[in-house]
This record gives C-alpha cells, sequence and structure tokens, in this order.
C-alpha cells in the first residue's frame, strides 16, 4: 500500500496540480481568461487513484461517523474518470472556461470531496474534519472557491440545474461543457423528466449526464419499488425514446467510462443530442461487507463487517 500512496503522491505532484497541492483555500481567488487546464492521469494510474480515493472515503467517514459511505463508494471510478482524465479544469476552481460537474445525488459525496481536497480546490484538513466542525456538508453545498458548483441533496434538483447552465452556455457561446451526476433511484423524480426534454429540444450537445446505476435507492431495490421487474435496461430504453443518445457503460471499468466520454467531448457538433451514460455500478463497490446490500444506504460498518475485506488494498 505504501508503493501505490507514494505513486498517487508523484502523480498528484507532476501530472495533476503541482502548484496547487499545497494550497489554501483563502489564495484560491477567482482568476479568470487563465487558459490553463490540467494534466491528466494514465489508465494505470486512475485505477489506482480511484482505489486511493475509496481508502481515503473508507477511513475519513469510519473515523468522523459519517454513513453515506455506500452512495459515495458507487461513483468513485465516475468521479476519477471526470476530474483526472476528462473534465477541461484549472489550478484556479473559477477558471471561467472551466467544464462543470454538477453532483445531484449530493448524499454520496465523500469521493467528491477526497477529490476536491486531492486536487487542491479545498484543503485536506477540511475534508478530514468532515461531519466534525468543517465547512464541508452532508449534502454538497455551492461554494466556487472550492470548486463546488451548485448545492443539491434535494433529489430531482441538479440536472435542472445542469440543463439551465449548459443552455446559458451555448447562448453565450461558451465552449465548456457540462457534467451531471445523477443517482438510478433519483431518476424516479418528475423535475429530471422535464429537464431531460428540455435539454433535448434545445439540443443541448455540451451536456452529458452520468446515471450511477446501482439498482439501489434508500431502502431497496429500484425494481421493488418502481422499475419494471426484469428491466435492466430501462434507464437506457427511457432516455433514448425521450431524445439523449444513450450508452450502457460498466462504471467500474474506468477505461469504459473515459473512451465513452472522450468521443462525446471530441465528437458532440452543435446540433448533436445531449448524451447519458448509464455506468452499471455497485453500492458500496469496495467494502466487501457493503457491496449492494440494501441497509448500508446509510450505516458505518462494525469492525466485524469491516474484517469481511475490501477491494481497493
Ligand atoms: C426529494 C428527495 N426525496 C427523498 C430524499 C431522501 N433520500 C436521500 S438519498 C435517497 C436514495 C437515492 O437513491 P439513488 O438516487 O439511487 O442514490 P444512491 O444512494 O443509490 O446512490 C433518498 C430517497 C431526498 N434526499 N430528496
Ligand atoms: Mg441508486
Amino acid at each position: 500500500m505504501d508503493k501505490i500512496k507514494e505513486n498517487v503522491f508523484e502523480d498528484a505532484i507532476t501530472t495533476a496540480f503541482k502548484p496547487s497541492i499545497k494550497s489554501n483555500r483563502k489564495f484560491l481567488a477567482p482568476q479568470t481568461g487563465i487558459s490553463e487546464s490540467k494534466k491528466t492521469l494514465s489508465d494505470g494510474h486512475l485505477c489506482k487513484k480511484a482505489n486511493q480515493i475509496r481508502k481515503d472515503i473508507v477511513e475519513v467517514a469510519i473515523r468522523n461517523g459519517a454513513g453515506h459511505i455506500a452512495p459515495s463508494l458507487s461513483c468513485v471510478d465516475i468521479l476519477t474518470a471526470l476530474y483526472y482524465r476528462i473534465m477541461n479544469i484549472s489550478r484556479y476552481p473559477q477558471w471561467e472556461e472551466r467544464d462543470r460537474l454538477i453532483f445531484s445525488k449530493a448524499h454520496g459525496c465523500y469521493g467528491l470531496y477526497a477529490i476536491l481536497a486531492d486536487i487542491g480546490y479545498i484543503k485536506r484538513e477540511d475534508w478530514e474534519n468532515f461531519y466534525k466542525g468543517s465547512f464541508l456538508s452532508g449534502c454538497v453545498e455551492r461554494s466556487l472557491e472550492n470548486g463546488i458548483e451548485a448545492s443539491c441533496g434535494s433529489l430531482g434538483h441538479g440536472l435542472p440545474i445542469a440543463v439551465g447552465i449548459a443552455f446559458g452556455a451555448k447562448l453565450q457561446n461558451k465552449s465548456y461543457r457540462v457534467y451531471c451526476i445523477v443517482g438510478d433511484g433519483e431518476m424516479q423524480e418528475g423535475s429530471n423528466w422535464e429537464a431531460v426534454q428540455f435539454a433535448v429540444k434545445h439540443k443541448l450537445s455540451n451536456l452529458t449526464v452520468i446515471i450511477d446505476n446501482n439498482t439501489l435507492q434508500a431502502m431497496d431495490f429500484l425494481e421493488n419499488v418502481l422499475t419494471l421487474e426484469g428491466r435492466k435496461d430501462d434507464l437506457q430504453r427511457k432516455m433514448q425514446a425521450f431524445g439523449f443518445e444513450a450508452i450502457t457503460c460498466n462504471g467500474h471499468n474506468i477505461q469504459d467510462i473515459v473512451s465513452t466520454l472522450e468521443k462525446w467531448k471530441e465528437g458532440a457538433k452543435d446540433i448533436s443530442p445531449p448524451q447519458v451514460l448509464i455506468a452499471n455500478t455497485i453500492k458500496g463497490y469496495g467494502l466487501l461487507c457493503m457491496e449492494s446490500v440494501p441497509k448500508f444506504h446509510f450505516r458505518i460498518p462494525t469492525e466485524e463487517e469491516l474484517k469481511m475485506g475490501n477491494r481497493y488494498e
């Protein structure tokens, strides 16, 4: 593990945001017009980075008594692909041309916080004191100077915001892209389907939605609640029928995620439809006691449960 840690540190220093590594959020003043974007990690380093983030989530959350570990673990590979390869971002969180991420399934934000700390957008101590008095909340709250674009937490809220930002970017001829991560259970909210129709109507080619399709919502599997039984392709069919370009992938295979997002990033023309990546994931991925177990939506594992092992070390 020490070796991975060393590499990860090396990654952060040499290939991500060297000057911001020690930055204090007070010093991250708005800087506009700086066209400097980050360098990215190689495929092998992306997987190591995702494992580092998983370990960090589990350690900080358990130590601090923060319970939304499982929803955070299911989207780590998605977030890693976005932050270390796909999104155009700068060492300055408020760089005007940055790609925007709206993190709509806001309760599963621990991986986002761990990454923002890793790239220097928030202070490491703020992440480590999460749930213990730091400014970071249980659900994301807008803080542009720290790289958090929108407050979310009431499900069904983030996608309409993302659509509005993408529409605004088009009206202003801006070239940045907007990414939005939503939960599969969250897609039951009617507000999402209004936003989806608007995005298609206005050909928001600059919008990519990523659904963390972990088959679970808070208390049960989706197919025991609203989705028709056996319809594994439910969201793919619905999103396509509404007019999105839709692709389903393995949400724990970073190369799969990256190749689709890269294709859309390079290939989307002004008149292309908005896109959705349905990332098939496992809730609690990485902690064996937790994977696809409904009761772990908000629950800290016991020492005994942790002995079942993990996938990140
Ligand atoms: C409008 C609204 N209703 C209910 C909740 C309570 N709640 C928080 S997380 C969650 C489950 C969400 O499931 P999903 O979107 O699949 O996310 P996952 O936890 O699986 O990542 C619910 C019902 C909420 N935050 N907002
Ligand atoms: Mg879910």
